[in-house]
């Protein structure tokens, strides 16, 4: 596949062992070019988090690729952020305390970096939001013209009519900053929500991660040393004996959207109360007496099936092939 034929995508992440999964499968993506990540506060905090994209990179032998750090605070400029490390690792990372990266981030910030791909390449560049999504809600603030001139926002985020993961009401990534998901949602870019809804049915068994363990690849040879915590969480939270590939089954949708299937309508964000990051759909079918929060607001994609068979299966000889 030639070079400019690919999607240009920048994956916007909180590694976090899933994140760690999705970034090396788009490293083995064909369809597609990875032009940088930008880092987010979410599974650790925003400076371990670029320190792991560097570190992962590295791994990669893609120290080519840029990483630009984002923000450290939510929209609000919260600082009591919720870090998900009981699920990771302290290090986001399985525990592994690997050595610290070589590399450094570039001098631009994320929102910076976001604005100036979106104005170099309209209408061409593929976000795929991994994390609370205060990058993309600053990049908004920063430049009006963003959402008309970024190709589209892949998001991991929402769980539409079900529960979440927090706790009942919402997903990690949009309670990790509602406000900023409100906005992204809001925006009028081309987006595509993808939830737990959907990442909940895309599973790596036991057996799958011990035939991963068996490859040479050197990217399964990694995942499978950090992948023992994710596994515990699962088992601890969920009494189920495979993980939940959330950020690889959104980098999936973003290579190749024929694996799921979208509805469309208004998705909004409860900023506030004990519903705090719930995203509620309207499927604008219903002509509501007056006005609400969701009249005249764009609409956005909002994935409801998923091939999660090819999925599991591209995850898989994707990663370890080497
Ligand atoms: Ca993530």
């Amino acid at each position: 596949m030639e070079g400019e034929t690919k999607k240009k995508i920048i994956i916007d992440t909180d590694p976090g062992i899933d994140d760690a999964m999705a970034i090396f499968l788009a490293l083995q993506s064909p369809e597609v070019e990875v032009i940088g990540l930008t880092t987010i506060f979410g599974n650790v905090y925003t400076t371990l988090a670029t320190k792991n994209a560097l570190h992962l990179l590295e791994v990669a032998g893609r120290t080519d690729i840029p990483v630009a750090e984002g923000s450290h605070v939510t929209i609000m400029k919260g600082t009591k952020l919720r870090i998900a490390d009981f699920v990771h690792g302290t290090d986001g990372l399985g525990n592994q305390n690997f050595p610290p990266p070589k590399g450094k981030q570039i001098e631009q910030s994320a929102a910076d970096f976001l604005v100036q791909q979106a104005n170099l390449f309209p209408g061409q560049v593929t976000v795929v939001a991994l994390g609370p999504l205060t990058n993309i809600a600053l990049a908004i603030q920063l430049d009006p013209g963003f959402s008309g001139k970024i190709g589209q926002i892949v998001i991991l985020g929402g769980a539409f009519s079900v529960n979440g993961n927090v706790n009942p009401a919402a997903e990690a990534n949009i309670f990790g900053d509602p406000d900023a998901a409100d906005i992204v949602f809001t925006s009028g870019a081309d987006i595509l929500a993808v939830g737990l809804n959907v990442t909940h049915q895309v599973v790596l068994s036991a057996a799958d991660r011990d035939k991963m363990a068996q490859s040479p690849g050197k990217f399964a040879h990694y995942l499978c040393k950090i992948l023992d915590v994710y596994f515990d969480y699962h088992r601890d939270a969920y009494g189920t004996q495979g993980v939940y590939l959330h950020d690889p089954a959104v980098l999936l949708a973003a290579v190749n959207p024929s694996l799921v299937t979208c509805t469309e309508g208004v998705v909004r964000v409860q900023t506030n109360g004990i519903t705090r990051g719930i995203t509620i759909f309207d499927h604008t079918r219903k002509r509501f007496s007056g006005t609400n929060e969701w009249s005249n607001k764009p609409t956005v994609k909002v994935a409801v099936t998923v091939d999660a068979a090819t999925m599991v299966k591209l995850v898989m000889e994707r990663l370890m092939s080497s």
